[in-house]
């Protein structure tokens, strides 16, 4: 591998006190070996980022935000910045994941607004993209993904302040998953696109995640194939056994 690889846990809207037992797992199996390896990170509730964060640093396991405001501060009911994730202990904040573009209405201009308010603060945003199944019905899955790419990723990214999540929403939760040859072709046309956007030695140190039913059972096929530099994984990110199977992948 030229990039070393990133395997992120997003806990979504899963996780009480007693759950942050599932990183300290995470942080025990989290071996030498291991560490020479691939990077962690686990990205839980925004309620358990602070005592994630304490509890993972030791361990050399980073944390993230699932998502941030575009603002930095104000009359915002029910919203937290990004200088509050990075003031809790995050590393990396998750920007414009499908749930997120789907539930709540997010654009792409809203999610690079994300994206650049999570790199002012300093932490890296995972900038997800993907289509839906008709998109890809359809034959558009690659001009839909590269015009989120167009739309979403901050000017001047590079390799040390972005990370990009690929996610076809009709693989999150459902435990479908695109082929090793669909994911090559989109991963391929990721890093060119980004190529055309941030310059092409840039866009060759962007992590690229593959995201949607990522399992210990299928990881090492989806993690062998060429431009993946790790994965975003939900459900299985939830039990610590797992994740560390999906992490040995990478490895
Ligand atoms: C996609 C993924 C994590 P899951 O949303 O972001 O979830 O692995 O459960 O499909």
């Amino acid at each position: 591998r030229s990039i070393r690889p990133l395997v992120a846990g997003n806990w979504k809207m899963n996780g009480l006190k007693a759950d942050l037992a599932i990183a300290a797992q995470a942080a025990k199996g989290y071996d030498t070996a291991l560490k020479q390896a691939v990077d962690l990170a686990i990205c839980p509730p925004a309620t358990l980022l602070f005592a994630a964060s304490a509890a993972l640093i030791g361990a050399r396991i980073a944390t993230g935000g699932q998502d941030c405001s575009t603002q930095d501060s104000g009359a915002f009911t029910g919203e937290t910045s990004a200088a509050m994730l990075a003031d809790a202990g995050a590393d990396f904040c998750i920007v414009g994941h499908s749930e997120r573009r789907t539930l709540h209405g997010e654009t792409n201009a809203t999610v690079k607004a994300k994206a650049e308010a999570a790199q002012k603060a300093l932490l890296v945003p995972i900038v997800c993209v993907g289509e839906t199944r008709d998109e890809r019905e359809a034959g558009k899955a690659l001009a839909i993904v590269k015009k989120q790419l167009r739309g979403s990723v901050p000017d001047g990214s590079t390799g040390a302040t972005l990370v990009v999540a690929y996610e076809p929403v009709w693989a999150i939760g459902t435990g479908l998953t695109p082929t090793a040859a669909d994911v090559a072709e989109m991963h391929a046309a990721i890093r060119t696109e980004l190529g055309r956007l941030l310059g092409k030695a840039e866009a060759a140190g962007v992590r690229l995640l593959y995201g949607g039913s990522v399992k210990p059972a299928n990881a090492a096929e989806l993690m062998n194939v060429a431009h993946v530099d790790g994965a975003l994984v939900g459900g299985a990110s939830l039990k610590a056994e797992d994740f560390l199977a999906i992490a040995r992948a990478c490895a």
